[in-house]
């Protein structure tokens, strides 16, 4: 039994840039990190997606048109069950074809049995107290794997950039889920959220998350992506699936210039004009204003940090 595990691949998600061919967009990337996985996974038995499928709850009308012809297509060949995240907060079964054979599409705590594994399958909540009462319900009697999207005790985003990293902690963030919330007898968890993968041990259990399919900002510009392949045989064993990313650069000074390849997405450290002119010389993709014009507008707040997905 072999299972492709992928998470937080954030459809629809874009970027202005300065440099690319008319009509790419970033969204692009992101689809093509999906597929990408899906064809280097080879044969599979079943494939999860553990939340944030889509990077915003209302996703563009033809993210959703390109979103639910690729679950099609894949739930022809392989049942395929997809987990609301934080992101999706509306829920999924308002944009992904509920109906399709094969597509299990997870908006609230249950207990699904597919291809022959009983999988508890809890959505992203925004409490700890609550997420253990609807995990208790998932796994009722029993259950091979515990499907979720949620920061656990101790997992992490480490810094970049001269910027600090940050350990999640259980009663530091309302939503972080420790040792004492997982329900009796859960050994594996297939977790979305974060976008660095990594694993964390949480009491008896085991916590994988691997992280985005594609870098969702530049604090990810030094994180390898893609997914997770289990094997469950009489033991449960995964591992890591490299994706390729497009290349993300943080150009400081001159020495920096010789990173920079046609298509890496790149910002100045501070503006620069001479530096500027150079990375666009080399093809690289700006993402900024350009040096020289006035600053944006403030923006509203952003409800959703994307540092921790
Ligand atoms: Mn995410």
């Amino acid at each position: 039994m072999r299972i492709l595990h992928l998470s937080d691949s954030h459809l629809g998600r874009t970027l202005r840039v300065r440099g690319a061919p008319r009509g790419w967009t970033r969204a692009l990337d992101h689809r093509a990190a999906v597929e990408h996985a899906v064809l280097a996974a080879g044969p599979v038995d079943l494939v999860v997606h553990t939340g944030d499928l889509f990077d915003r709850s209302r996703p563009p009308r033809a993210e959703v048109a390109q979103a639910a012809g690729w679950l099609v297509g894949l739930a022809q060949r392989v049942p395929v069950v997809v987990l609301r995240g934080n992101h999706d907060r509306r829920g999924l079964s308002r944009t992904v074809p509920v109906t399709t054979p094969g597509l299990h599409v997870v908006d609230h705590a249950t207990r699904l049995v597919v291809a022959g594994l009983t999988l508890a399958c809890v959505p992203f909540l925004s409490d700890a107290a609550g997420w253990a009462a609807a995990a208790l319900r998932a796994v009722g009697p029993g259950a091979d794997l515990l499907l979720c999207h949620q920061a656990v005790d101790g997992c992490h985003v480490p810094g970049v950039g001269g910027r600090s990293g940050f350990t999640f902690r259980v009663g530091a963030q309302r939503d972080t889920i420790g040792a004492r919330h997982l329900p009796p007898g859960v050994t594996h968890l297939l977790c979305g959220h974060l976008h660095p993968r990594q694993v964390v041990g949480l009491g008896p259990a085991t916590v994988v998350m691997p992280g985005s399919t594609e870098r969702t900002s530049f604090s990810e510009r030094e994180q390898v992506k893609g997914a997770a392949l289990w094997e469950l045989t009489s033991t449960v064993t995964w591992r890591w699936l490299d994706l390729p990313s497009r290349p993300m650069a943080v150009v400081a000074g001159p020495h920096d210039l010789g990173r920079l390849r046609p298509g890496t997405l790149t910002r100045l450290a501070t503006p620069d004009p001479a530096l500027e002119a150079e990375a666009m010389a080399r093809g690289a993709w700006l993402v900024g204003a350009p040096t020289g014009a006035p600053p944006p507008a403030p923006r509203p707040p952003q409800r959703q940090v994307g540092l921790f997905g």
